[in-house]
C-alpha cells in the first residue's frame, strides 16, 4: 500500500496535551547508554536505536475471524513482516492478561487474579510491587527512550482507592490513560494526572479516533534525539461495540460463524460449560449475531488508526526504524458450546489472539508457528533497545531471534493458562435460579463465569503432539484435555481415555509450571528432549494423584 505523506493541513495543531509530566533527565540517559547496549558499539557510527509500537486492542479473537475487517492493517503490518499463528495469552480476561504484558509474567508472579481492585487490577500493591518493573519503566529509566500511553490500561485505573487518575505509573513520558474499563464516549482520560472528561461528540470524543489522534501529535512533537517506544491501547472490540457514524451500515449481511463447535453442547466439559442451553434461544442467536457485526464495525476505526500511525511514521522517516506489534488481549466466543458472548474459557477461541509484526531486519509476509504467550513481548521488546534480559525476572522470552528469522532457535514447547473465575457472593435478582457464585449472566441466563471456573492448563505443541492439559480448582476436580491434532475444535475431552503415564506427565508439568519464576519458566516440557521427569514425585501417591495434587505447589 503506497503511503502519501501527511498534507499540511492535516497536521494536528500544538495542544497543551503532550507536555510530558517529568522529562527524562540527562543522567539517566547516560546511565541508559550504558545499560542497553544497543546495537552494540555501532550507535557512535551514527546508526540510530529502534523504536517500538505496541497497538493493543480490547477482545479481540484470532479463530472467529477477529482480524478479517482490519485489511489495511493486514498489508501494513502482517504483509510487511510476521504473523504469528500459535499467539496465547496465559489468562483469558482483560486485567490479568494485560498485567502479564507488561510484566513479563505468568500471572502467579504478578498476582493479578481478576479486574477487580481485590484481585490487584491496578491495586495499591500492584502499584507498589509490580507496575516499577515493567517494561516500559524498564524503558525509560534504564534505557532512555520516551514512552507515550494512550487508552485503556488495567481496568481499574483511576480508581478512587488506588490513586485515581492522578496516579501515572511509572515509566510514562507521555501519559494519556482511560479511567475504568473500554468505553467510547463519554470517559475520562488522565492526561499525564489530569482528568479530562469527554462526551458523545464524534468528532470530538471518539476515544479510537482520539487515541489516533494524540498518537499523531506525539509523532509531530516528541524529542528527535532518544528513540521512543508507544502503547496504543484501543477500546474495540469490546464492548458496548459503538461503531463511528460511518461505519454503523457496515457488515450488515454479516454473522458470528456457525462452525462446528457452534451451538452445540459440551456434554462431557465442567459444570459451567454443561449448564449453557443447547440449542441456544432465537433471541439469544439474534443477539450474538449483532454483537459479532458490532464489534467488526469498530474495528475499522482500528484499521483506520493503524493506517494513520504507519503514515506518520513514514511521513517522519522513523518507519524503517520502528517495530509494530499489533494483538489483543485475550479472545472471544459467540456462541462457541452455546456461550452466547464472552472470553474466560479455557479453549483456543478465548486464549489465543492475533500477533503480527513488522520492522528492521523482519522479512515480509512470513508466518511463524512457535507458541508463543503474551509474556514474551516484554522480553522482546527490552531486547530490541538492547537491555540484558538475565537482569529481569521476566518469565517469557524474546521473540527477537524468531522475527530474525535465526533457523537454528530451540523453542518452547508449552505455555501454562491460569484463571481465576469471577463470581458474585449474592444472587443475581434477573436470574435468581441461577444462585451465588456465578457471574456475566447474560442473556438467557447462561452464566458465562463462576468462582469454580478456576483452572490452569498447560498448552503443548511441538512438531508431533498438539495438546491441551486442564485441571479445574471446582467440587468435581474436573479435568480436561484435548487433543488439538485430531479435534481442532476441542469437542471429546479425552480425560478418560488418554495414556494414564502421559496423563500423569502433564499433570507433573502444569504443577512445575504454576510454581515457576523467571528461567524455570522456559525449561523443557514433557516432550522435548531435555526434559526431566522425576516418577518419585508422581507416583507417591496412588490413582488419585491428579486430584490431590491438583494447584498444590511441589517442593521441587
Ligand atoms: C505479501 O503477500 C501479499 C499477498 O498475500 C502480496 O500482495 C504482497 O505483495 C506481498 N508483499 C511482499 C512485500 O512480498
Ligand atoms: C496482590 O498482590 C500482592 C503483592 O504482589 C500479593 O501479596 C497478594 O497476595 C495479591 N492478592 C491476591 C488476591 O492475589
Ligand atoms: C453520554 O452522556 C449523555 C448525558 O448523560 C447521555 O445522554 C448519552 O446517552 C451518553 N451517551 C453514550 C453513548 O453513552
Ligand atoms: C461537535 O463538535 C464539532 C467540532 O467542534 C462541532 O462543529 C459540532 O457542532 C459538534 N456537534 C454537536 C452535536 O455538538
Ligand atoms: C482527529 O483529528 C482529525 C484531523 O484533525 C479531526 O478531523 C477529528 O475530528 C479528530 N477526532 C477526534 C475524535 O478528536
Ligand atoms: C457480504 O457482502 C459483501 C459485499 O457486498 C460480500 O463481499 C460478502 O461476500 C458478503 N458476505 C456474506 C457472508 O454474504
Ligand atoms: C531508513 O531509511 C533512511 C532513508 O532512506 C536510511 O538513511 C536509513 O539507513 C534507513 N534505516 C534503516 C534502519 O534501514
Ligand atoms: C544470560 O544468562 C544465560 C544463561 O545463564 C547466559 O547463557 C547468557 O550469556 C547471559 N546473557 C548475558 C547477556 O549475559
Ligand atoms: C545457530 O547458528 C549460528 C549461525 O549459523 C551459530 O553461530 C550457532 O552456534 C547456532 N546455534 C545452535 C544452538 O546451534
Ligand atoms: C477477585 O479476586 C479477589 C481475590 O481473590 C476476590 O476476593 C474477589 O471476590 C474476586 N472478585 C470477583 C468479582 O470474583
Ligand atoms: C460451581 O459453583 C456453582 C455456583 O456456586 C454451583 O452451583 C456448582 O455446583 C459448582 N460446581 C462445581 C463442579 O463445583
Ligand atoms: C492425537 O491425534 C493424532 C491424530 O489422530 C494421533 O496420531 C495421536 O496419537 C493422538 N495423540 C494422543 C495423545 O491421543
Ligand atoms: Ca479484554
Amino acid at each position: 500500500m503506497p503511503l502519501r505523506a501527511v498534507p499540511a493541513s492535516g497536521r494536528p495543531r500544538r495542544g497543551g496535551v503532550l507536555r510530558s509530566p517529568t522529562a527524562p533527565g540527562l543522567r539517566l540517559l547516560l546511565l541508559g547508554a550504558c545499560l542497553c547496549a544497543w546495537p552494540r558499539g555501532s550507535e557512535a557510527a551514527g546508526a540510530r536505536r529502534p523504536n517500538v509500537v505496541l497497538i493493543l486492542t480490547d477482545d479481540q479473537d484470532d479463530l472467529l475471524g477477529g482480524m478479517t475487517p482490519l485489511k489495511k492493517t493486514k498489508a501494513l503490518i502482517a504483509d510487511m513482516g510476521m504473523s504469528f499463528s500459535s499467539a496465547y495469552v496465559p489468562s483469558p480476561l482483560c486485567c490479568p492478561s494485560r498485567a502479564s504484558i507488561l510484566t513479563g509474567k505468568y500471572p502467579h508472579n504478578h498476582h493479578v487474579v481478576n479486574n477487580t481492585l481485590e484481585g490487584n487490577c491496578s491495586s495499591k500493591l500492584w502499584q507498589k510491587i509490580q507496575e516499577p518493573y515493567t517494561f516500559p519503566a524498564i524503558l525509560r529509566s534504564m534505557c532512555g527512550y520516551q514512552t507515550f500511553f494512550a487508552g485503556k490500561y488495567l481496568n481499574e485505573y483511576g480508581a478512587l482507592d488506588a490513586g485515581g487518575v492522578e496516579h501515572v505509573p511509572p515509566g510514562w513520558s507521555y501519559w494519556y490513560a482511560l479511567e475504568k474499563n473500554s468505553k467510547y464516549y463519554n470517559y475520562t482520560l488522565s492526561v499525564n494526572g489530569k482528568a479530562r472528561k469527554h462526551g458523545e461528540n464524534y468528532s470530538l470524543d471518539y476515544l479510537t479516533d482520539v487515541l489516533a489522534n494524540v498518537s499523531l501529535d506525539f509523532l509531530d512533537y516528541k524529542s528527535n534525539s532518544e528513540p521512543f517506544f508507544m502503547m496504543i491501547s484501543t477500546p474495540a472490540p469490546h464492548s458496548p461495540w459503538i461503531a463511528a457514524p460511518q461505519y454503523q451500515k457496515s457488515f450488515q449481511n454479516v454473522s458470528a460463524p456457525r462452525n462446528s463447535n457452534f451451538n452445540i453442547h459440551g456434554k462431557n466439559k465442567h459444570w459451567l460449560i454443561r449448564q449453557a442451553k443447547t440449542p441456544m434461544t432465537n433471541s439469544s442467536i439474534q443477539f450474538l449475531d449483532e454483537a459479532f457485526r458490532k464489534r467488526w464495525q469498530t474495528l475499522l476505526s482500528v484499521d483506520d488508526l493503524v493506517e494513520k500511525l504507519i503514515r506518520r511514521l513514514d511521513f517522519h522517516g522513523e518507519l524503517n526504524n520502528t517495530f509494530i506489534f499489533y494483538t489483543s488481549d485475550n479472545g472471544y466466543h459467540t456462541g462457541q458450546f452455546s456461550l452466547p458472548i464472552d472470553k474466560r474459557q479455557l479453549y483456543e477461541f478465548d486464549i489465543k489472539v492475533p500477533l503480527l509484526v513488522r520492522g528492521p531486519g523482519i522479512k515480509a509476509n512470513q508466518t511463524n508457528q512457535m507458541l508463543i504467550a503474551n509474556i514474551d513481548l516484554g522480553p522482546t521488546i527490552l531486547d530490541i533497545a538492547g537491555y540484558d534480559l538475565n537482569k529481569t525476572q521476566m518469565d517469557g522470552r524474546s521473540l527477537l531471534p524468531l522475527m530474525r528469522g535465526t533457523s537454528n532457535v530451540t523453542w518452547r514447547s508449552d505455555v501454562l493458562v491460569e484463571y481465576q473465575g469471577e463470581g458474585y457472593n449474592g444472587s443475581d435478582p434477573t436470574c435468581p435460579a441461577m444462585g451465588p457464585g456465578v457471574s456475566q449472566c447474560f442473556p438467557d441466563c447462561v452464566c458465562e463465569d463462576a468462582y469454580n471456573n478456576t483452572y490452569a492448563c498447560v498448552r503443548t505443541m511441538s512438531k508431533s503432539w498438539n495438546l491441551q492439559y486442564c485441571e479445574f480448582d471446582d467440587q468435581e476436580v474436573f479435568v480436561e484435555v484435548y487433543n488439538l491434532t485430531a479435534d481442532p475444535h476441542q469437542i471429546d475431552n479425552i480425560a478418560k481415555t488418554i495414556d494414564p503415564e502421559l496423563l500423569g506427565k502433564m499433570n507433573y508439568r502444569l504443577m512445575m509450571l504454576q510454581s515457576c519464576s523467571g528461567p524455570t519458566c522456559r525449561t523443557p516440557g514433557v516432550f522435548d528432549p531435555g526434559y526431566r521427569f522425576d516418577p518419585r514425585l508422581m507416583f507417591s501417591s496412588q490413582v488419585g494423584s491428579i486430584r490431590t495434587r491438583r494447584f498444590l505447589k511441589p517442593s521441587l
